[in-house]
């Protein structure tokens, strides 16, 4: 099947969406990382470290339980400006949606902090000729870490860059096998309502049902921009952004890179989807962002990009069609009307 291989080996070849580190206004975070790497002489390490080199780099960085690090290697080029700060780290985990632990935006970061993330297993199923159950961190062993800096754009027009480090799923999906009757690919949150207070009412939660719940159609899954997360700015996930491993799908509105799964499962028929469920009218399946579409309550033409002094001192810029990753996914679209599957 689709042999689209090049992020399995060692070396990582550059594609024309990435960019140079360089490029990419630095923290001073990666610039302490840069320089302990090259003070361990592992400066060459500057793609993808196999999963045994990971523990020993991982622990040099942070006395914050667990964390690890990889250079930050690729960057989407944008025409937007904008898009050269990185939204700091603060923000990036103190601004959350994530309704099963509270819909306050500063909820996820307070109420989540106790979340036992250790041992996770993963179960990869359904329309698959070899079905897994996975640790975490067997996972992690198997694949090279990649870093993408991606911006992440909500439905509720706001927006930020995040430096991800993840796996591509592509690459987790060919381990599995899709067979023929794999069309669709399902995702599903961790239902545990004792560690997710959001998840015992619904009120609390949103008025949503749990768990959460989310789709992408197999051509989107394997594309190589889609990422499942496994940490941000050089550490493992923050309880609040998904720990321990949550999707990334930059050219869709954020409530599709759901976090904390447990379950994918490869389907013949299009799955259910949370904010769906709850109003379709507002929230399809697609959910690609686009700025000739509106939200029936507001305008999706603009966004407020959040970085050092937070939302309410956010720039306001143009909403890009596929959040400027069109270049990379509008082929995927060629055949649809995308203000009617929205
Ligand atoms: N399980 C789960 N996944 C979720 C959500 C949620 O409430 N529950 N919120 C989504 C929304 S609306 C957005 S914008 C992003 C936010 O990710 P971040 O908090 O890491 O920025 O997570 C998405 N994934
Ligand atoms: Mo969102």
């Amino acid at each position: 099947m689709m042999s689209h291989n090049k992020f399995r080996s060692g070396i990582v070849t550059r594609a024309t969406w990435q960019e140079k580190e360089s490029n990419v206004t630095p923290q001073s975070v990666f610039k302490q990382r840069r320089q302990i790497i090259q003070a361990l002489g592992l400066g060459a390490i500057a793609t993808s470290i196999p999963g045994a080199v990971h523990a020993g780099i991982f622990d040099v960085f942070d006395s914050a339980p667990p964390t690890q690090a990889l250079q930050p290697l690729q960057y989407v080029k944008s025409p937007n400006a904008e898009d050269q700060i990185l939204t700091p780290f603060d923000k990036v985990t103190s601004h959350n949606n994530f309704y099963e632990f509270g819909t306050a935006k500063s909820d996820p970061a307070e109420n989540s902090q106790q979340f036992n993330t250790k041992p996770w297993q993963l179960v990869i199923d359904g329309e698959v000729d070899k079905p897994v159950t996975i640790d975490i961190d067997d996972l992690m062993a198997r694949f090279p870490l990649e870093e993408r800096i991606y911006r992440l754009r909500c439905v509720e027009a706001w927006s930020m860059v995040i430096p991800w480090i993840g796996i591509p799923l592509a690459s987790i999906l060919r381990m599995v096998a899709p067979n023929s009757q794999a069309k669709y690919v399902a995702f599903e949150t961790l239902f545990d309502p004792e560690q997710m207070p959001g998840q015992k009412h619904r009120l609390m939660g949103g008025g949503i049902q749990y768990p959460y719940v989310e789709g992408l159609t197999i051509a989107e899954a394997m594309n190589p921009l889609t990422l499942l997360s496994v940490g941000l700015y050089g550490k493992t996930l923050p309880p609040q952004n998904g720990a321990p491993i949550r999707l990334v799908v930059p050219w869709k509105y954020g409530f599709k890179s759901i976090k904390s799964i447990v379950r994918i499962r490869l389907t013949s028929t299009q799955p259910p989807t949370t904010w769906s469920q709850l109003a379709a009218n507002e929230y399809g399946f697609f959910a690609n962002v686009n700025p000739m579409v509106d939200h029936p309550r507001w305008s999706q033409a603009t966004e407020r990009r959040i970085d050092a002094g937070g939302l309410f001192s956010a720039r306001r810029i143009e909403t890009q069609m596929f959040n400027g990753y069109g270049e990379q996914v509008a082929d995927l679209y060629s055949n649809i009307d995308l203000k009617r599957f929205y």
